[in-house]
């Protein structure tokens, strides 16, 4: 471990994929508390590889957020991108904490860090699936890590047993490809109730699927120059790897959570709004994700 100390993270959001982190966090000797207001002392969690079966227990301390009495120095925020807020209020960062972001979305913790803190972004193609405490890995793929600071010490011994994770300086763009498949894949499924695979089936997704990609790459390329654009080819490869899946919106709709439209589409408006950019199709499909959303959380 180069002579270095494994960090004790504090996780916000336990959910399949914050889990999923924790399961690598510990096999590489980290130490992982899941911050939470509950009276149960342990989240107890069932990691399964999907392809061998092989299951992996994990029993992960409870930090409640009243017992917490230091400031905290390293934090993973995996939550939904709608809890951001709620999951940061409950706990003191440390003015230099190193805080993982490990959310779908781009600009969650804008604003939100002490001015020292150290902002990793992490850009994960993995899938994971399930209930409740059982935590399905359908595949680890690839996990990107980055953002302005310099290579973490810890994080040469973490990627030994993180299959696929890699640290790379330029972590805007790989944000953006992720962004626009999940701007693109997400408000489609969700709404048209469908796996991601019917984007490449279905003519009208499909057509639909190309006009919000290009909306995208149209904002993309104003703000940054050098981005090559292209998204619809990286969206359709993302929706023919998981054809089968429902995308985590549709999922969300589904059981009338909120969704993370604000995050993903919502961060698109917001960035063509200061760039006096119009986005009609993405303006149009947020509006009717935050409708029907609305609609099923009444009923
Ligand atoms: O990240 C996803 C999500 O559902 O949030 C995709 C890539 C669309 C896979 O389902």
């Amino acid at each position: 471990m180069n002579g270095i100390t494994p960090p004790h993270w504090h996780l916000l959001g336990a959910g399949h994929i914050g889990t999923w982190a924790a399961g690598h966090l510990l096999s590489a000797g980290h130490r992982v508390s899941v911050v939470r207001a509950t009276d149960a002392p342990i989240v107890n969690a069932r990691l399964i590889d999907a392809d061998s079966g092989d299951e992996t227990r994990l029993r992960l301390p409870v930090a409640s957020p009243a017992a917490l009495s230091a400031p905290l120095s390293h934090v993973v925020v995996a939550c939904k991108t709608p809890f951001t807020e709620t999951a940061l209020a409950r706990c003191l960062l440390a003015a230099d904490a190193t805080v993982i972001r490990l959310q779908n979305g781009v600009g969650t913790l804008d604003g939100r860090l002490p001015a020292g803190a150290c902002l990793i972004e992490a850009v994960t193609t993995a899938a994971v699936k399930g209930q409740r405490d059982r935590h399905e890995i359908v595949a680890d793929n690839e996990t990107w890590m980055g953002g302005p600071a310099a290579r973490p010490g810890w994080f040469a011994g973490l990627s030994e047993h993180w299959p696929g994770l890699q640290w790379t300086a330029h972590i805007r763009h790989r944000q953006w490809r992720k962004l626009v498949a999940n701007a693109v894949i997400n408000p489609l499924t969700a709404l048209h109730d469908v796996p991601n695979g019917a984007l490449l089936t279905e003519t009208p997704l499909a057509e639909h699927a190309a006009a919000l990609a290009a909306e995208a790459d149209r904002l993309l390329a104003r703000i940054d120059p050098t981005w090559p654009g292209d998204s619809l080819a990286g969206v359709q490869a993302i929706a023919r790897a998981t054809a089968d899946n429902t995308s985590s919106m549709r999922a969300d709709m589904a059981r009338g959570a909120a969704t993370e439209i604000e995050a993903i589409n919502g961060w698109l408006l917001r960035q063509a709004d200061t760039c006096g950019l119009a986005l009609p199709a993405h303006a149009a499909i947020a509006e009717a994700v935050r409708r029907q959303s609305g609609r099923i959380r009444q009923r």
